[in-house]
């Protein structure tokens, strides 16, 4: 059995949601990083890194996103091209991009107070900077079409989890909406499974 370590709206969001459109038989593990649950012994002994996801498979531990949903892929195809083509490696470029670039930058918008002995306020500037650049490219790639690749992915899915973050309260209102994206966004919340995943996500979020 497949266990997702996942914390509400969190990145992680991106492998549940992959695992809901897989159909893979799976248990959450919700781990609230908010309340500091991904800091606790057991959850250490899971990822020492005490970041989510974290997915427990009868292999091991895999952790990182970029590997997980590939993971997940392979159990399940569809989600992403075969594996060792050229369409895959186009895949993993966005995933990669998705997560160096645009996670990054959230990561710095998001939590400028973690960047020790710098002006919070510049170090949120720069990274809203580099944010809206990158949506703006991604924007781009999405005119006139629906998906990030030739067909539905776990693209869009990891894509759709950082343009639901462009509501926190810390960035909102500082990026330029983009339609594409906005289109994007909608289409891809009307997906069965994903539309069910995010009533139990809002449900979980209820709790917090
Ligand atoms: N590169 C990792 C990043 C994981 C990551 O930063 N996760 C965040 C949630 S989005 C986390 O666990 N934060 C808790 C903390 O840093 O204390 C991935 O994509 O899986």
């Amino acid at each position: 059995m497949l266990r997702l370590h996942h914390s509400p709206l969190a990145c992680s969001l991106a492998s549940r949601l992959a695992l809901a459109e897989a159909g893979l038989p799976h248990e959450i593990v919700v781990v609230r990083t908010a309340r500091g649950e991904n800091r606790t012994p057991a959850y250490l002994q899971v990822n020492p890194r005490g970041k989510v996801p974290a997915l427990q498979t009868d292999d091991g531990v895999l952790t990182e996103s970029t590997a997980i949903l590939p993971y997940i892929a392979d159990l399940s195809p569809g989600l992403l091209p075969p594996a060792g083509g050229f369409a895959r490696a186009q895949a993993q470029a966005w995933l990669s991009f998705l997560s160096s670039t645009v996670h990054a930058a959230f990561t710095g918008a998001l939590r400028a107070e973690a960047f020790e002995g710098c002006d919070v306020e510049a170090v949120r500037a720069v990274h809203v900077a580099r944010l809206q650049a990158a949506l703006e490219e991604i924007d781009a790639h999405l005119a006139g079409r629906d998906h990030m690749l030739e067909a539905f992915s776990a693209c869009d899915l990891y894509l759709l989890v950082f343009l639901l973050w462009r509501g926190a309260p810390q960035v909102a209102g500082r990026l330029t909406p983009l339609a594409n994206l906005d289109r994007f966004q909608q289409h891809m919340l009307s997906r069965p499974a994903v539309a069910a995943v995010m009533g139990e996500e809002m449900k979980l979020m209820a709790e917090t």
